[in-house]
């Protein structure tokens, strides 16, 4: 096991449907540690570069429209296996496919607003790190419960 850092984001209508606290849960319960939170609207630049993989295809303007339509709530996660262990809670992208008891799963019907995004590697994870947060809003503290997750 590695402890890794990921980047996760709670997307606009989560505030709005008052969950952010229900979606959070999980990763508190899996045993992951939040070490950086925030709640902002996301500049078009930094939503342009934090979904530049996917200019040109067919959802990407509404992607971008939406995900600077309200305020987001950005995370930093940290723990053992995190990157991968947070992807796994949130489920697979398209919302057919994720099953009940993933957050995706349990709170969408739309794959446009599948209400979460994580992290897909170590790389993202880095580079969407320093994207939304800067290095003193991330606090790495310890659980004296660690032994028992
Ligand atoms: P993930 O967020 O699971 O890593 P990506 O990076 O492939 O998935 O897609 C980024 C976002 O783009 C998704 N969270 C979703 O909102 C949107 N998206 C992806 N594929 C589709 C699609 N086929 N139709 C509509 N929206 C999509």
């Amino acid at each position: 096991m590695a402890i890794q850092r990921t980047f996760a984001m709670l997307k606009p209508g989560v505030l709005q449907r008052r969950i952010v606290g229900d979606v959070m849960s999980r990763f508190e319960r899996k045993g992951l540690n939040i070490i950086g939170l925030k709640v902002m609207v996301i500049p078009p630049l930094v939503a342009a570069t934090h979904y530049a993989e996917h200019k040109g295809k067919s959802f990407y303007d509404d992607l971008i429209s939406y995900i600077i339509s309200g305020p987001v709530v950005a995370m930093a996660i940290e723990g053992d296996e995190a990157i991968q262990l947070v992807r796994r809670l949130c489920g697979p992208t398209a919302v057919c496919e994720s099953l009940p008891g993933t957050i995706r799963g349990d709170y969408c019907l739309h794959t446009n607003h599948n209400i979460i995004h994580s992290s897909d590697s170590a790389e993202s994870a880095d580079r969407e790190l320093k994207l939304f947060f800067q290095p003193n809003e991330l606090v790495s503290w310890i659980d004296g419960n660690v032994g028992w997750y």
